[in-house]
């Protein structure tokens, strides 16, 4: 089994997770800097205004990326620090100019996505993802810096994981900006889509012909009774899937959202323009999902952490369980299971045909302890990466038209609600002094890129790290 010449290997980070400089060079507060300094948000009350200290070691951590080999690295670019106040900051659109230019100087393809959940606060006080005008001020800021990098960048990615802007951030309340009002939810839903939608239709007058356009998706890949699995499908999935892909929004979830909002806030033209079009849809995927009916009574599974008698993320799936899976689990307590990777792979590409796929993230957070001789022996993620590699060759074997693999993440950085507390990285930070520890992970990566992935998934691979 092997990858196909030319599959992009990467990694993946987020601007809030790892640049710190929080208030350096004209930035401006996002949503994370204000929900992260509330009390009680943030575990141990840790904040991103260090995280890794990317915004002063951008250089190094580029180097590490080309001893990894890889082809390509997705970032994302934070809003606030290149509009701050909507106003254009050329000292932050300067940090990822020069990080553009060193990542090509190194044969790295620039990535970008232009939204990774931290919205600048004025737009949060001016009414955030429920209010429509912010969808349109995204479209702007996509001209502004598509016009400043779109010389330069391979793909551009309008959002990461909308259904985490929405529902964790407007539902659940456990994301910032924490707000708890379902149908606020929908409508955050909404100029998600719509944001996205205008965005992409921004950026294609002002960059670069030959760059490709994406969207990255969180998807849930269920498993369980058809009843529970299609309703959270529609408001977690199909909520975003059908309106990208030119489908409009699902009756089914109109349906079962229909005595909470009309959904008049999706006005004539809307999913036309959100429809615009994909050259390739972004995959993030870490577990699978086991659901089943209510019986109504007995004390409500909630895997994941979602509490009971908390505000749930899943609008309109008040009959739903979310039922609790066989281990193993990594330390964010997600069962580990690579099946759902090319299932959900498949699925895709048997019902949404046509849109070539990319795995935007993939990875584990584990316990990882530094050993005497300093290195890190993490076979834990290595098996997790060589599993999940291996199932995304199964799914190209299958005939998926899957284009890229991107491990989350580079670095340890700030793991959202959870801070400094899970780390994800093939790289070790050491807090507070930003220091870098290439764990056995980063190894067998680059071992593995330099292969493109031959042999991943043969019975007698055992994931060996060579190190260094
Ligand atoms: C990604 O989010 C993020 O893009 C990235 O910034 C983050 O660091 C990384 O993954 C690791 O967390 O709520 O019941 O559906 C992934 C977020 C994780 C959200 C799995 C949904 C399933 C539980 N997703 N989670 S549920």
């Amino acid at each position: 089994m092997g990858f196909p010449d030319g599959f992009l290997w990467g990694t993946a980070t987020a601007s809030y997770q790892i640049e710190g400089a929080a208030a350096e060079d004209g930035r401006a507060p996002s949503i994370w800097d204000t929900f992260s300094r509330t009390p009680g948000k943030v575990l141990d009350g840790d904040t991103g205004d260090v995280a890794t200290d990317h915004y002063h070691r951008w250089r190094e951590d580029v180097a590490a990326m080309a001893r990894l080999g890889v082809g390509a690295y997705r970032f994302s670019i934070s809003w606030s620090r290149v509009l701050p106040g909507g106003v254009p900051n050329q000292k932050g659109i300067d940090f990822y100019s020069r990080l553009v230019d060193e990542l090509l100087d190194h044969g790295i393809a620039p990535v970008a996505t232009l939204y990774h959940w931290d919205l600048p606060q004025d737009v949060e006080d001016a009414g955030g993802w429920p209010a429509r005008d912010t969808a349109k001020r995204f479209a702007d800021y996509a001209d502004r810096i598509g016009r400043a990098l779109g010389d330069r960048v391979h793909t551009w990615t309008t959002l990461n994981e909308p259904w985490c802007s929405a529902f964790l951030g407007y539902a659940a309340g456990v994301h910032a900006p924490g707000r708890t009002g379902p149908v606020d939810a929908l409508k955050a839903a909404h100029h998600l889509n719509l944001g996205h939608g205008l965005a992409n239709r921004a950026l294609r007058e002002v960059v670069a012909p030959s760059a490709l356009h994406s969207v990255t998706l969180n998807l849930h890949h269920l498993r369980g009774e058809d009843e529970a699995v299609r309703r959270v499908d529609a408001v977690s999935n199909r909520v975003f899937l059908d309106p990208m892909l030119g489908r409009g929004y699902p009756g089914d979830l109109k349906r079962d959202t229909a005595d909470l909002t009309d959904w008049s806030f999706v006005r004539d033209g809307d999913e036309a323009a959100i429809a615009a079009p994909l050259d390739v849809l972004g995959v993030n995927y870490y577990s699978p999902t086991l659901v089943r009916t209510w019986d109504g009574t007995s004390p409500r599974e909630h895997a994941d952490g979602h509490r009971q008698g908390a505000a749930t993320p899943f609008v309109g799936c008040g009959d739903v369980e979310f039922a609790v899976q066989p281990g193993p689990y990594t330390a964010m307590g997600w069962p580990i299971d690579a099946t759902g990777m090319d299932g959900l792979l498949l699925r895709l590409h048997r019902e949404y045909p046509g849109v070539p796929l990319m795995v935007t993230e993939n990875g584990a957070a584990f316990d990882d302890e530094v050993a005497e001789d300093g290195g890190v022996r993490d076979e834990r993620r290595v098996a997790y990466l060589r599993d999940h590699i291996a199932a995304v060759g199964r799914a190209i074997a299958a005939g998926a038209d899957v284009r890229g693999y991107f491990a989350w993440s580079l670095l340890d950085n700030f793991e959202w609600a959870y801070g400094y507390s899970k780390r994800f990285g093939l790289i070790r930070v050491d807090y507070p002094t930003g220091e870098r520890t290439w764990k056995d992970s980063a190894f067998w990566y680059r071992d593995a890129i330099g292969a493109n992935g031959a042999r991943i998934g043969d019975p007698d691979d055992d994931g060996t790290v060579r190190g260094q």
